[in-house]
């Protein structure tokens, strides 16, 4: 099926010349078993169709006439087509154009989901219900949506658009109603909106909530964790590199009494490498351009352009973004949340040390293609940045200190390895520098540290992600969600199962597609992903083809894995399919710094790297339930990074499980950052992705329209022809029901509504329009007739 016939541009009308040129539609995907849900019945009477065409994106168009297996259609611009009557896709009547709730479509199939979230997207109704899910299209443009006005009208509930306000809203309701705490969780790809979204979330619960002044310092910390965490991508100009928690604490009162954060995954190789058009963190260029001239002087601060680590991308500013304005916004927020003038300059000082060690190059001094820093501008620096002696730089650049039993022995560093261990230097200096001050705002925000009331948690978090070439990142990311979406589905299930319980109906079990193989795939010991990577991991010897190998050969069986060429293997997530590569992969896992690193950063005579040293030992030293390592000849033992997420993960879907959960997913409407542009593929795609189709799909496999006895019979009785003087609402339902043959399995009678199957509302509504029109047209002609 999903095969027509396209006949050349002929006004509207009836004959159609089946000798004309004929253009294949698309082939179908073999959704339309999941999304045409025409019964012949229903077919018969429908009026609007849609239609796909070659390229993809469906055009609605008119069923002039429906014989045999072919129907005849008209598109807009006065197109004729016939198609085969199989491929044809319900379209809604009119009278549900834009609707608030795509649960109120009658026709719930993929292309009247896509046009009515266009329509509304078109009058910069950026969001839209899907049933309990906020679907919000970035708009990428500023929408007269926010601010006060808005804010109070939403408190009010004068305002019943959906909105990321109303679903605030209903979280410090249902907080305060059922003394339960609420979680706020927002997913979408890369540039979706997810950041926006949280914030403008944060923004309502700090207005409804605030009073004591801490909301003032829990707003701020948005420019911190951006200017430290977020950078200017391919995608995305303020791209989050990390996952975010906020955990916003209530009192009794229902006052904001502080709040916590925890962040997931930072990306730190961003920090030494970063791609053609992409940024490094927006505070390197911050600093670079906002800096004083005195802090200048004293970090010996050069420009931008003059180091390394932000030179390889050949991309240094962001269009309509002052770094040096921005600089000054991020003090001023470290200000509020409490970090000193001191500490501040710390920080900087990192950052500057950072920098130039970047630009330290290396010399060969010897016969063997061993390495030594060079000694110049570069390495002084990095050493009076850190305050350490330059000898132990230098030596901690190009020796390495190897225990072997209970000898130790020196490795001299040829330049890959120097190299290695000066990036590594970098990305953990970085790195511990994010954590602490994630830390210092933690201590700032902690103000009502007597946990005695409820909380609102955030959950801002990367997508899922596929690409070309997807590694270990994609990976991590990967699973996550893999995990917010079992939460996902058995939420929305439930809350199914609850609201045909409530109203009486005999509901017997809805099959829902679950992802618990996946998730096994990933976490089942000793063969899962997840535990063969950490296994591959600790083998001095293990390489990224031995670990590709060792996956295929012990996974091959299940369904939800592929062993594809060379490194490559393919895992079956929810959202489809992904390919990795497992280049890369043994070493991120490790994510390895020399002791010989720590031990120089706590020689440190500067706070910092001797609070990140101390920090990276007590990391290394925890006695933890997963496996730790030693590998590549490294004495640090450690968790492996892997083994490290999948422990945050479990404990955050613990803290989540604790909570009632709203959803927002956010859907990126092109991939150009502009506005007003609606690419019908993109969405799609998201809307797959990200479960919103599966809502959808959860609710028609059970009945998913819903109207009560009363709007029912005010809007269909007068369809009847027999009297319904005596009858109440529930009574000319049913009359309805039956004078419309609809068949039994199609509806369920509850105590307070009708439960509907797909479609079945749409049939009706197009006998209401038919005898209002011919209404409207026997009263148009007496009228004539009168004149
Ligand atoms: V990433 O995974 O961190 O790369 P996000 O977080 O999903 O991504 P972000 O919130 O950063 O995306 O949004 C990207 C851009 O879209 C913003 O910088 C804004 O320019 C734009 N945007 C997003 N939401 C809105 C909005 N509600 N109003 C106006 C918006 N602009
Ligand atoms: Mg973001």
């Amino acid at each position: 099926s999903g095969h027509g016939v396209f006949v050349e541009e002929q006004s509207l009308i009836n004959d159609v010349d089946p000798g004309t040129a004929t253009i294949p539609l698309p082939q179908s995907d073999g959704d339309e078993r999941r999304w045409s849900d025409t019964s012949a019945y229903a077919r018969k009477k429908i009026l609007q169709s849609w239609i796909q065409l070659p390229n993809g994106n469906w055009e609605l168009g008119k069923i002039l006439s429906t014989s045999g297996e072919e129907s005849v259609i008209s598109l807009p611009e006065g197109k004729v087509i016939k198609v085969i009557s199989e491929s044809l896709v319900p379209a809604n009547p009119d009278i549900l154009d834009g609707v608030h709730d795509l649960m109120q479509l009658s026709y719930l199939n993929e292309p009247s989901v896509l046009y009515n979230l266009n329509y509304r997207y078109n009058q910069d109704m950026i969001y839209t219900k899907a049933g309990p899910v906020l679907v919000a299209v970035n708009p990428f443009k500023e929408v007269p949506l926010y601010g006060n006005r808005y804010i109070e009208a939403y408190r009010k509930r004068s305002n019943e658009s959906p909105h990321v306000y109303a679903i605030a809203d209903t979280a410090i309701r249902e907080m305060i109603r059922d003394e339960v705490n609420q979680s706020i969780i927002i997913s979408g790809e890369s540039g979706a909106g997810k950041t926006e979204t949280a914030k403008i979330a944060m923004q309502y619960l700090a207005a409804l909530g605030g009073g004591s002044g801490i909301e003032y310092e829990i707003l701020k910390t948005n420019p911190i964790l951006e200017a430290f965490g977020n950078a200017k991508t391919l995608r995305n100009d303020n791209s989050s590199r990390f996952g975010k928690l906020i955990e916003i604490h209530f009192s009794d009162s229902g006052k904001i009494s502080g709040a916590q954060v925890q962040t997931f995954l930072l990306e730190k190789s961003r920090v030494v490498q970063c791609a053609e058009g992409e940024r490094s963190y927006h505070i390197f260029y911050q600093l670079c351009a906002g800096a004083s001239s005195a802090l200048r002087e004293k970090l010996n601060l050069a420009s931008a352009h003059e180091y390394k680590y932000l030179g390889q991308s050949n991309c240094y500013s962001i269009n309509g973004v002052d770094d040096a304005e921005r600089f000054h916004t991020v003090k001023e927020a470290l200000d509020i949340v409490h970090v000193s003038k001191e500490d501040q300059e710390s920080v900087f000082a990192m950052l500057a040390a950072v920098l130039w060690l970047g630009n330290v190059s290396f010399t060969v001094i010897d016969n063997e293609n061993h390495v030594e820093p060079v000694a110049d501008e570069s390495l002084a620096t990095v050493a009076k940045l850190i305050g350490c002696n330059i000898n132990d730089l230098t030596l901690t650049l190009s020796k390495r200190n190897m225990r072997v039993r209970n000898d130790t022995i020196v490795q001299k560093l040829t330049l890959p390895q120097a190299i290695d261990a000066r990036d590594a230097l970098a990305k953990s200096i970085y790195s511990c520098l994010f954590d602490w001050l994630v830390e210092q705002i933690n201590k700032s925000l902690a103000v009502g540290k007597r946990r005695t009331g409820r909380s609102i948690s955030i959950l801002d978090i990367y997508g899922f992600e596929s690409f070309d070439k997807n590694s270990f990142e994609q990976f991590c990311i990967n699973y996550a969600n893999e995990r917010l979406q079992q939460h996902f589905n058995r939420h929305l299930f439930k809350l199914e199962q609850e609201e045909y319980i409530q109203d009486g109906i005999d509901w017997t079990r809805v099959d829902f597609e679950d992802n618990q193989d996946c998730l096994s795939l990933f976490e089942k010991k000793p063969l899962g992903l997840l535990s063969l990577l950490d296994e591959e991991s600790t083998f001095p010897n293990g390489t990224d083809m031995t670990l590709a190998n060792k996956l295929k050969e012990h996974l091959h069986s299940n369904s939800c894995f592929r062993g594809d060429k060379g490194k490559l293997f393919t895992v079956v997530h929810y959202a489809g399919e992904v390919t990795y590569e497992t280049t890369g992969f043994l070493e991120k896992n490790r994510d390895l710094l020399h002791l010989d690193s720590i031990h120089l950063l706590s020689s440190c005579s500067c706070l910092l790297p001797q609070a990140f040293a101390s920090s990276m030992l007590i990391q290394s030293e925890k006695p933890v339930a997963g496996p730790l390592y030693k590998a590549g000849g490294a004495d640090s033992q450690r968790l492996s990074v892997a083994t490290k997420f999948k422990g945050q993960l479990f404990q955050l879907m613990q803290r989540l499980g604790n909570t009632t959960p709203h959803f927002i997913r956010c859907i990126k409407p092109n991939n150009v950052q502009s506005p007003g542009l609606y690419e019908q593929g993109l969405v799609l795609q998201q809307l797959r992705c990200c479960g919103v189709l599966e809502v959808v799909r959860i609710s028609r496999s059970g009945f998913p329209t819903r109207m009560s006895h009363q709007k029912f019979s005010r809007r269909y009785g007068f369809l009847l022809v027999e009297n319904i003087a005596d009858k109440d609402p529930l009574g000319v339902s049913v009359a309805i029901l039956h004078q419309f043959n609809i068949l039994p399995e199609m509806y369920q009678v509850g105590y307070t509504k009708l439960f509907f199957r797909t479609g079945q509302i749409g049939v009706l509504e197009d006998t209401r329009n038919r005898t209002l029109h011919g209404i409207l047209r026997v009263q148009s002609s007496f009228r004539g007739y009168q004149a």
